[in-house]
């Protein structure tokens, strides 16, 4: 069986790379639409499935394929998402927007976790880069020794005091091809002596040579809106309680396009490094780097491009009970994102979820 695959957003960077990994995972394409505005209707993209002409967006023509990813903003998705999948002719959606995230009955996968939850749905949204990179380390642990808190610290152990904290090291690509422009355009500016400080539009400060600790909005609580989805996420995807501890400062900082993670997890169980490496290196999406002593752990720069997940630094954490720490990387534009969502639809070809309407 192939399926007609639609792409809205392709020529985004998160789109490109949806495009590059249903090439490379051979996903059965039959035919592959790719749908823009009216700015980009016409163009032509090369791929593998053979030359695609941009067609304008419409969602009489999204529903005419079988699966449709949207790589595109969260209003963009609440306008149209419902309407491409309603009904029994519509087309399975996968969002890679917040739009539906903390929806009732609709599913938010990383599919090495919860894949069955897609099931008989036709929208699924995909989670936030930040969670579904570091839930592919923590899952396999949370199996094995039964995940209490979740806690993301650096080097100041701030964690002490409050019980649960987490931070994450963030990828410009964050915020799509203009923040990688951006990091980018910016640095060489400096560095040619034209500026002495970074020009900056995407970030609310300049990122070359400089972290910021602030990404998306100021929410209510002092948190920012990207640490709440990690907490918001967490829960859901991990099927835990409603107010299961989980907190995070997430910091923007000069990478091009691979978030890093430090994780300190605090299990039920008494928790044994042995089990935990083994579990790691057996967990699928996730490459375990840990020789500290050879040099060997995460990074941003030998996790981009890569599908897996890199893990390593695993160590007992000496502020708590039963809890590891660890330092995850990912690309942020793969499982953060397009490689998530094509896996989703490799999960709902499995379990039937999705079917192609006309046999191709
Ligand atoms: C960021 N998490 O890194 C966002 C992108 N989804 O800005």
């Amino acid at each position: 069986t192939t399926f007609n695959v639609g792409i809205v957003g392709a020529t985004g960077a998160v789109g490109k790379e949806i495009v590059g990994c249903l090439e490379k995972r051979s996903f059965p394409v039959g035919n592959l639409r790719i749908f823009g505005s009216e700015r980009s209707a016409g163009k032509e993209v090369d791929t593998k499935f053979g030359k695609v002409t941009v067609e304008l967006f419409s969602e009489g023509s999204a529903r005419e394929c079988d699966v449709v990813f949207l790589a595109v903003d969260g209003d963009f998705s609440l306008k149209h998402a419902e309407n491409i999948c309603e009904g029994e002719e519509g087309a399975v959606v996968i969002d890679n927007s917040s739009a539906f995230r903390y929806k009732d009955g609709i599913p938010l996968c990383v599919p090495e976790i919860n894949a069955e939850t897609t099931k008989g749905k036709k929208l699924i949204a995909n989670p936030n880069c930040t969670t579904a990179i570091g839930l592919m380390a923590v899952w396999p642990l949370h199996k094995l020794f039964g995940l209490k808190k979740m806690v993301m610290s650096t080097h100041v152990k701030i964690a002490i005091l409050t019980n649960s904290i987490q931070q994450t090291y963030q990828a410009a690509s964050g915020a799509g091809q203009p923040g990688m422009d951006e990091l980018i355009d910016g640095t060489k500016s400096v560095l040619s002596g034209e500026r002495d400080v970074a020009e900056n539009k995407v970030f609310a400060h300049p990122l070359p040579f400089n972290v910021i600790p602030h990404i998306d909005k100021f929410q209510e609580n002092g948190y920012t809106k990207e640490e709440m989805k990690v907490t918001w996420e967490t829960r859901k995807i991990c099927g835990l309680d409603d107010d299961f501890p989980v907190s995070c400062t997430a910091v923007r900082i000069p990478t091009s396009r691979a978030h890093s993670e430090s994780i300190v997890a605090l299990f039920d169980k008494p928790v044994d490094v042995a089990a935990a490496r083994k579990a790691l290196e057996e967990a699928p999406g996730v490459s375990l780097k840990d020789d500290p002593e050879n040099l060997v752990y995460p990074m941003p720069l030998t996790a981009t491009g890569q599908y897996d997940v890199e893990v390593g630094r695993l160590r007992k954490n000496i502020a708590f009970d039963n809890a590891l720490e660890f330092f995850v990387c990912g690309d942020q534009l793969l499982r953060g994102a397009a490689l998530n969502a094509v896996a989703v639809a490799e999960a709902m070809v499995e379990n039937g979820a999705l079917k192609a309407k006309v046999a191709a």
